[in-house]
């Protein structure tokens, strides 16, 4: 492997600051098995920049409490920051109202939520909701299990060998039993991503409501629900250099407010008797319990901290490494990248021959390199491409050039291990 000083960026690659914006996460500052950090695992989830971290922290030392339970100073501090990060993500998506944003878990209770409270409510045998094959696990099983108990059926979008969603075949999909359309806006196993505004539209025409699973985006493009008109979109924030635990839904205001809540306890009620609940107007009516308080402040910090370095900038800079990374790995012989479309975030899937991907992360990880391997919870996506894993890549705007030329000199070295 090259000199350990070599993984840095160069000057193409500093258009954005990377030097700067690497000093702004703490856990570069460290070296693993000796060698410096090079995190390419940022599908699974993202590091964390110091305005996170400081922000946990100062509302642990200076601000806790319940959030709108209170009178008192702190809880009204943690409750006006805790709706604070409400507006801040209202805005981010460009939400209509704040009262749009749900806080959840992450991503999968986002889905959780829709296919429990909406699916039970207005589906039903017969009906049908179409996903597509390029799904995660968490938008897929909750669609299952949701047509098991209901008796609607599950269709599912083809995709092409490059790793595109088949629209013709979609369009054929679609009638008017469709009732539901759950799909990614870009695919974590591939990096695909798909045009959802197109799939809305076409959705709508049949008067189906959608769901777009934005987790993978979201970090990556500036993603506008007004403008896309879907009907619910979900993320997670520790996608986005946020803190786990927390994500948010965005739902359409009269979709939520027909719907009956997920969960029930405290904070979703505003009056209970012995004999009758009435429940609390939105957002709070699917806020059951008290919040993950400092995960959406946390997450709030995140968002602030991406909009400060600003979204465009960030998807131009992404661009130009995925495809600088792309012509690096092209370079090497018996490597064979899965997912090659047109429209594609900064996932690089990939095989190498006669090497197990675990075998690849486990050699990359020697070298300070973390990349992740496996099916990446979308087993179907595998299985589309006849392959039981791939090594994944998964780029951020931290990364440089010189962290793609350390990955290819260790995928050199992973090649040399494997002759012998
Ligand atoms: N993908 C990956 O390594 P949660 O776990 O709820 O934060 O996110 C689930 C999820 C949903 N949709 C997509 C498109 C995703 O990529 C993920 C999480 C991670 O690819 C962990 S499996």
């Amino acid at each position: 492997m090259k000199n350990p000083k070599a993984v840095s960026s160069d000057s193409r690659t500093t258009a954005l600051g990377t030097d700067k914006i690497r000093k702004d996460f703490p856990i570069f500052s460290q070296n693993i098995h000796g060698k410096p950090l090079v995190y390419f695992d940022n599908a699974a989830t993202t590091q964390k920049p110091r305005a996170v971290i400081d922000a946990l922290l100062f509302y642990y030392q200076t601000q806790n409490a319940n959030v709108h339970r209170g009178i008192h100073y702190l809880s009204e501090i943690a409750t006006s920051l805790y709706e604070a990060s409400r507006v801040k993500i209202q805005r981010f998506l460009n939400a209509r109202e704040s009262k749009e944003i749900i806080f959840v878990r992450g991503a999968t209770e986002g889905i959780n939520l829709v296919a429990h409270s909406y699916g039970r409510t207005y589906l039903k045998r017969g009906d049908e909701i179409i996903i597509s094959g390029l799904e995660h696990h968490s938008n897929i099983v909750p669609w299952q299990i949701l047509s098991e108990q209901t008796g609607a059926v599950l269709r599912v979008i083809p995709v092409s060998d490059k790793g595109e969603l088949l629209l013709e075949e979609y369009e054929r999909l679609l009638s008017k039993r469709t009732k539901f359309v759950a799909v990614g806006h870009m695919s974590n196993a591939l990096g695909t991503i798909n045009p959802v505004k197109k799939i809305i539209q076409m959705a709508h025409h049949w008067n189906a409501r959608v769901l777009v699973d934005g987790a993978q985006a979201v970090p990556h493009l500036p993603v506008d629900v007004q403008d896309l008109d879907c009907d619910f979109y979900v993320f997670s924030g520790h996608k986005i250099y946020g803190p786990t635990g927390i994500g948010a839904l965005y739902g359409k205001a009269g979709l939520l407010e027909a719907m009956p809540p997920y969960q029930s306890g405290g904070d979703m009620i505003s009056y209970v008797t012995f004999g009758k609940t009435l429940y609390n107007t939105l957002p709070y009516k699917f806020e059951a319990g008290t919040p993950h308080i400092e995960g959406v402040i946390g997450l709030g910090a995140a968002i602030d901290y991406v909009l400060g370095l600003g979204l465009d900038k960030i998807e131009t800079y992404e661009r130009e490494l995925l495809a600088y990374g792309t012509k690096a790995l092209l370079s090497l012989p018996g490597i064979k990248i899965i997912g090659t479309a047109k429209e594609k975030g900064c996932i690089l899937s990939f095989v190498m021959d006669g090497v197990h991907p675990h075998d690849i992360a486990t050699i990359l990880d020697r070298q300070g390199i973390a990349i992740r391997a496996g099916h990446h919870c979308a087993m179907p996506v595998m299985e589309r491409f006849g392959l039981p894993a791939t090594a994944r890549a998964s780029l951020a705007f931290y990364n440089t050039r010189g962290e793609i030329d350390a990955l290819i000199q260790a995928l050199k070295h992973v090649r040399e291990v494997f002759k012998t």
